[in-house]
């Protein structure tokens, strides 16, 4: 196989069909700025959640606010699916979804939290590594039988690449022309596996070669270059065209998720190195230097970031718990015996009933 010629290309980007889109005007700028503030600003408060015993868990998306934003952005939310894995907050967001019933997900006191995939186009989000992938390529080929323009979008990691689950998916994908975006975030790291010891070859871009559909390697920091390549592989997979693979390259700043330490595995000095320029202050800076945003603008995104996040803050502390029992309801649409000896004795051991 050909090596790639730079670190952020494509293996067969030029297969890609249809125009570039429209640029981003400056109000759209702005707006991707706005919302990766919000996104950074409730991610760090989620941690803090965490420790406040607000929710039990939570996977921070530090340093990955482009490659979530650019692609959630890009996303049409009248025909699209999206089918995210338990990191993808920042899509979450760009795609309109609301906040509360999103992060009501990791409170975990109700089945997949209470935003409505249907209405939201955003399935829950999915804890089994890969398992959004092979959900994402079943809706897509749906799609194509049911004769609709719908695309689906799936996000998976530079761990997630090394499943059997992902390969066939994509050889699925490809050989049936499943209009699907894969979205993979190379954050560098699976927990604590740096992805040289799990990405074999060094690049998942360079996988989709072997199943004859383009890929583009991108610098998943610069959310603009994220939400170009995303609206074109859209278009590539809305025209019939089958597939496309985006690497997004970025870098995971922060821990996997809120029981993770970090300092077991990479020193702050090889943090520092490795993890390139903040794609928050480096979009902040770009901004400034074209004149598409001042301070008071930036002062004014941060009020709002603020504003929301109290505001979901405070949604989530209403929402209170749920009565245990509900955890056997929705398991099947109807019941087994097995469940309903499940449920007895749950009842029995915890409500002494
Ligand atoms: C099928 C399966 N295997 C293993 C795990 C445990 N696990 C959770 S996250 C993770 C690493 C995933 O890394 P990556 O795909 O790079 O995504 P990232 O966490 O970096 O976003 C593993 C192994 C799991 N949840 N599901
Ligand atoms: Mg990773």
């Amino acid at each position: 196989m050909d090596t790639l010629p730079s670190p952020f290309s494509g293996n067969d980007a030029g297969q890609l069909s249809g125009p570039r889109s429209e640029p981003l005007t400056a109000g759209q700028l702005r707006e991707l700025f706005s919302l990766m503030v919000a996104v950074r600003h409730l991610d760090s408060s989620a941690i803090a959640w965490q420790r406040q015993g607000i929710i039990p868990g939570y996977a921070p998306e530090l340093g990955q606010e482009a490659a979530q934003v650019g692609s959630g952005y890009a996303v049409d939310t009248t025909r699209d699916f999206v089918f995210p894995t338990y990191r993808e907050m920042g899509v979450a967001r760009a795609m309109g979804v609301d906040m509360v019933a999103y992060m009501s997900t990791h409170k975990a006191t109700w089945h997949g939290g209470l935003y409505d995939p249907l209405q939201s186009r955003l399935a829950p989000i999915q804890a089994v590594v890969g398992g959004s992938v092979l959900h994402a390529v079943g809706w897509a080929h749906g799609q194509t039988l049911d004769q609709k323009d719908g695309v689906a979008m799936t996000y998976f990691g530079d761990g997630a690449s090394s499943q059997g689950d992902i390969h066939e998916a994509m050889n699925f994908a490809a050989v049936m022309k499943a209009p699907v975006v894969f979205f993979v975030q190379n954050n560098g790291w699976a927990i604590s596996v740096p992805t040289e010891r799990q990405v074999a070859g060094g690049s998942v871009a360079a996988r989709a070669a072997g199943y004859g559909m383009p890929a583009l390697r991108i610098d998943g920091n610069d959310v603009v270059a994220v939400v170009e390549a995303t609206r074109r592989a859209f278009a590539h997979a809305r025209a019939g065209n089958g597939p496309v693979l985006i690497e997004a390259m970025t870098y995971r700043r922060g821990p996997h998720s809120t029981s993770d330490d970090p300092g077991r595995y990479r020193s702050l000095n090889e943090e520092r190195d490795d993890a390139g320029e903040d794609p928050l202050e480096r979009f902040r800076r770009r901004l400034l230097a074209d004149g598409v945003a001042d301070e008071a603008f930036f002062a004014e995104a941060l009020a709002a970031a603020k504003a929301e996040e109290e505001h979901i803050r405070a949604g989530i502390q209403a929402l209170g718990s749920r009565p245990g029992s509900e955890m056997f309801d929705l398991v099947f649409q109807e019941t087994t015996l097995a469940l309903q000896a499940q449920a007895a004795n749950w009842r029995e051991e915890s409500e002494h009933v």
